[in-house]
């Protein structure tokens, strides 16, 4: 019998809100995860991509998730690994000095054997390179194969790989694929593979707000594969608050120190009619009472940026008309779209613009001029393509410095509802 964690997207180096505690707390869970390996003494931690939040974590973040690998070492315990689109670095990746170092394996088309397993991996792929991936794994003779990749996968939400075909095309037959990259945990099944998430460590957005854990995967005559909680992430408090007519602050502030506060990361949704009010009041009354941290989303402002759009004679699409006609080359138009797309947060443009610009640099025919009919998504495609993130040497500053004060610019904050881009940012 072979068992296994598998873990995935714990973003250390991930300075939420800003926060050098939330920052700690990244770390931390990873830690966690390592110690309950020890603890239970399994065969190897699997981890599906996503270990650093960007390519450049600082030195507090390396050294720390040196020494937990070195814990792992230390009990003989193998730490094999991908390369998600978060930390992919351009001229060699992490996970090659961390192996260089003996304190990891970079999982590829060969397998690694582990007891009755081979497990394989397969870094992520940016959306641009999907077409000419090549399917091939070197067979082995284990009872059970396992691949390990980083990538939205089907069946789950925001899936933009076809699983099914992944299995298919590939050469050898795989029991499980071992992902990360979606932060929502999950156990399904495609063609007979079960195909799982673990769900970050950490949450990453106030959209996640499962309990965090990790999956233990047991391979006997079968695959078993069970979720774990983490006990000791930061707690995270989410208040949704419905307004009647007439209500306004003093009712968000009751509702919110209902709660036990102390140390927490308090998210606050204000929704229905009521009086309108400052975010920060609440933010301020909720850290007053011991929160870590406070932000405010009153989704009554954005219901009514909403009403304006539809009853004005839509300038938005003379505006998109206008651009059609100067016959611009997809590039500029793509660039143009994501500076105007609605749903990319001005706090967010900057960057999105820059990694729209770094991909489209690698294909030349994006500089050609439009021809006129051709497929005016392109604001689509470049908010899909925002999570590739490929070859970013500033993503380390993303979330450091260009947002600003108000929460509600601040992209982590981002509502599951209301903006799926920024959320899929954080994936
Ligand atoms: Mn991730």
């Amino acid at each position: 019998m072979t068992r296994v964690i598998h873990t995935g997207d714990t973003h250390v180096g991930y300075r939420q809100y800003h926060s050098p505690e939330r920052r700690a707390d990244f770390l931390a869970a990873f830690q966690q995860v390592v110690d309950d390996a020890v603890a239970d003494d399994v065969d190897a931690v699997v981890h599906a991509g996503d270990l650093f939040h960007d390519r450049r974590p600082g030195l507090a973040d390396l050294q720390g998730t040196v020494a937990a690998l070195r814990r792992l070492a230390d009990a003989d315990i193998p730490f094999l690994g991908v390369v998600g689109n978060h930390e992919g670095k351009r001229d060699g990746q992490w996970l090659d000095l961390f192996e260089d170092l003996g304190l990891a394996v970079r999982l590829g088309r060969e397998p690694y054997r582990l007891g009755d397993a081979a497990l394989y991996g397969l870094d992520y792929v940016p959306k641009s390179r999907r077409a000419e991936l090549d399917h091939k794994f070197e067979p082995s003779d284990a009872a059970h194969d396992l691949l390990v990749t980083h990538g939205l996968f089907e069946p789950f939400a925001h899936a933009e790989w076809d699983t099914a075909d992944l299995l298919d095309r590939s050469t050898v037959d795989f029991d499980a694929l071992l992902l990360g990259d979606n932060h929502e945990p999950g156990i399904r099944t495609v063609a007979d593979t079960w195909v799982t998430y673990p769900g970050s460590t950490e949450r990453c957005s106030a959209t996640e707000r499962e309990d965090r854990g990790y999956n233990i995967v047991t391979l006997d005559d079968d695959v078993d594969i069970t979720r774990r909680g983490l006990d000791a992430t930061r707690e995270f408090v989410f208040v949704d608050v419905e307004l009647a007519p007439g209500e306004g602050v003093e009712r968000v502030r009751s509702r919110v120190l209902e709660h036990d506060l102390t140390d927490a990361v308090v998210i606050v949704s204000v929704d229905g009619d009521g009086e309108p009010f400052a975010p920060a009041a609440i933010e301020e009354a909720a850290t007053e009472a011991g929160a870590l941290i406070a932000r405010v989303t009153d989704r009554r402002d954005v219901e009514e940026e909403r009403s304006v759009d539809v009853s004005f004679a839509d300038p938005d699409e003379a505006v998109r008309e206008r651009v059609r006609d100067l016959g611009l080359s997809t590039a500029a138009r793509d660039v143009d779209e994501t500076v105007r797309a609605g749903d990319v947060a001005d706090s967010n443009v900057r960057e999105a613009v820059k990694r729209r610009v770094e991909e489209i640099a690698e294909d030349s025919a994006a500089f050609d001029t439009a021809e006129d009919g051709e497929d005016d998504e392109t604001g689509d495609e470049a908010r899909r393509d925002d999570d590739d993130d490929d070859d970013d040497e500033k993503t380390a500053e993303r979330d450091d410095d260009d947002d600003g004060d108000h929460p509600a610019a601040e992209d982590s904050d981002a509502p599951a509802a209301e903006d799926q881009a920024s959320m899929e940012e954080y994936l």
